[in-house]
């Protein structure tokens, strides 16, 4: 409704401007058309006189007006330890750039009124002014001096790479059309190795699961950092150019195909912080459009930005930034886990299949104590999926073989325990090589110590639904005694 009654408006006032303006004309035809131009200069003059003036004031009005949400001033100054850096250059930019807006203007409206076309004047000719040309070419070539080597030193300054022996958290932003994958380098500190050519729909960044730097990386869905520490950003993209920009940082690079570009920022402010600042002013005590039970101070969040136009999902690309203290930050980092062990872990893609890591051998361990407990007889042991090696003398793989020694383990270390180790296959034709894997799986529990009255061994079953993959699984008849 109210756009509408806006463009009726806007419509009416074309109108009135172009019926004035036949007006004008037919009184100009009645007193002589040389009169009226005179007339019609002074009374031009005069409305860029007052143009000029509504318009600085309105200029200095707006600024002031909308002061609290602009970058730079009032609750928002710089959440990183740079940022200070950068506001004070734009400040000093703006303070002379603001003086040269404001003569100029004042110039440009005062003399259209001053030197309107009056009866009797006439124009002045000057070829050129030497004087006049030195001093508009010297005032800006100082402060344009001034500006490129304050800026030079700024720059060296924000942008200085970490040193050896900086501490300090790697992570990195790779810019794709519409988001943001963002890595974290998992407990070692260091972020694996990628390649391109790597990249799959299981792998969206082509990761090389070679490099053990790779084992432990995470990708999270937000950025979430600790107050105080020193972050290097690795940046990079993976289709066209994007923008990583984190406007309450002062932080902003391009995210480049085959470029990779970084940042290094220190966070001052914990997003808490922040809010707390933000609560002191009238604007933020308003309730938030979003969450009407919340104020606005409440529910702001810091933001990552795309700051270049990559396509029509760009505005999609906005994720929440979280700045913490320490011991969050640790909380945190305890609940990611590792991109390679929940998706690539015992994938056709997982080169490390041939052994256990600590990790897992630890929670195997912990799994089979907690399995062999009388309560659980009847049920199946926590056994991962056994697989063999794709070679024609059959033999297991690293981790299924490990796997089985602290099966071995278990059972030898308890008197009297007991499990029945059944196979279904897909087919009667996989009888025959089903028997010799089986026999493969029993002589290594034997070779590890456990008794042949300890296992019960039932004929193979052929599986019921759709099954393409012959499987083992170990039941508990006896928990045994602890020895
Ligand atoms: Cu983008």
């Amino acid at each position: 409704m109210t756009i509408l009654l806006v463009i009726i408006s806007i419509i009416l006032i074309a109108v009135i401007i172009v019926q004035i303006g036949k007006v004008t004309e037919l009184a100009a035809k009645i007193r002589g058309e040389e009169e009226m131009q005179y007339e019609v200069n002074r009374s031009q003059g005069g409305y860029m006189i007052i143009f000029l003036v509504v318009f600085l004031i309105g200029c200095v009005a707006s600024a002031l007006y909308f002061k609290n949400y602009m970058l730079g001033y009032g609750p928002h100054l710089p959440a990183s330890e740079h940022g200070s850096i950068l506001d004070k250059m734009f400040n000093v930019t703006l303070f002379f750039t603001g003086i040269v807006f404001v003569i100029t203007h004042i110039l440009l409206f005062y003399f259209s009124w001053k030197y309107s076309a009056k009866k009797g004047k006439k124009a002045q000719f000057i070829s050129h002014d030497n004087k006049l040309e030195i001093i508009w070419t010297a005032i800006p070539a100082v402060v344009m001096t001034f500006l490129v080597v304050g800026g030079l030193d700024a720059w060296n300054e924000v942008m200085a790479d970490v040193s050896d022996d900086d501490k300090y958290l790697e992570i990195e932003a790779t810019g794709f059309q519409f988001g943001w994958n963002l890595r974290y380098p998992g407990a070692d500190g260091l972020i694996g190795e990628k390649n391109y050519k790597m990249i799959s729909s299981e792998n969206p960044l082509g990761q090389n699961w070679k490099d053990e730097k790779n084992l432990d990386d995470f990708l999270a869905t937000e950025l979430v950092l600790p107050v105080g520490q020193k972050v290097r950003v690795r940046i990079t993209a993976q289709d066209v150019l994007h923008n990583f920009y984190l406007p309450h940082f002062r932080v902003k690079m391009d995210a480049i195909p085959g470029m990779p570009t970084y940042f290094v920022f220190t966070p001052s402010k914990t997003t808490e912080e922040y809010r707390q600042e933000l609560k002191k002013y009238a604007e933020y005590n308003v309730p938030d459009p979003a969450d009407p039970s919340k104020m606005l101070w409440e529910t702001f969040e810091y933001e990552l930005a795309c700051a270049e136009l990559c396509g029509r999902g760009h505005y999609s690309m906005k994720r929440p930034v979280k700045i913490v203290s320490q011991e969050e930050y640790d909380t945190w980092l305890a609940s990611q886990s590792s991109y390679y062990l929940s998706n690539i872990r015992f994938k056709e893609s997982d080169p490390w299949t041939d052994k256990l890591f600590d990790t897992e051998v630890s929670s195997k361990k912990d799994a089979f104590n907690a399995a062999f407990v009388a309560d659980n007889i009847g049920k199946d042991l926590p056994v991962d999926a056994l697989s063999f090696k794709d070679d024609k003398e059959f033999s297991l793989n690293g981790f299924s073989k490990e796997q089985l020694v602290l099966l071995a383990d278990a059972l030898k270390t308890r008197q009297g325990s007991r499990i029945k180790l059944s196979v279904t296959i897909p087919t009667e034709s996989d009888n025959m090589v089903a028997e010799v894997k089986t026999k493969l799986i029993l002589d290594v529990l034997y070779a590890n110590g456990v008794n042949t009255s300890q296992i019960e061994l039932s004929p193979a079953s052929i599986a019921t639904e759709d099954n393409t993959t012959t499987k083992w699984v170990f039941t508990l008849l006896g928990a045994g005694l602890s020895l």
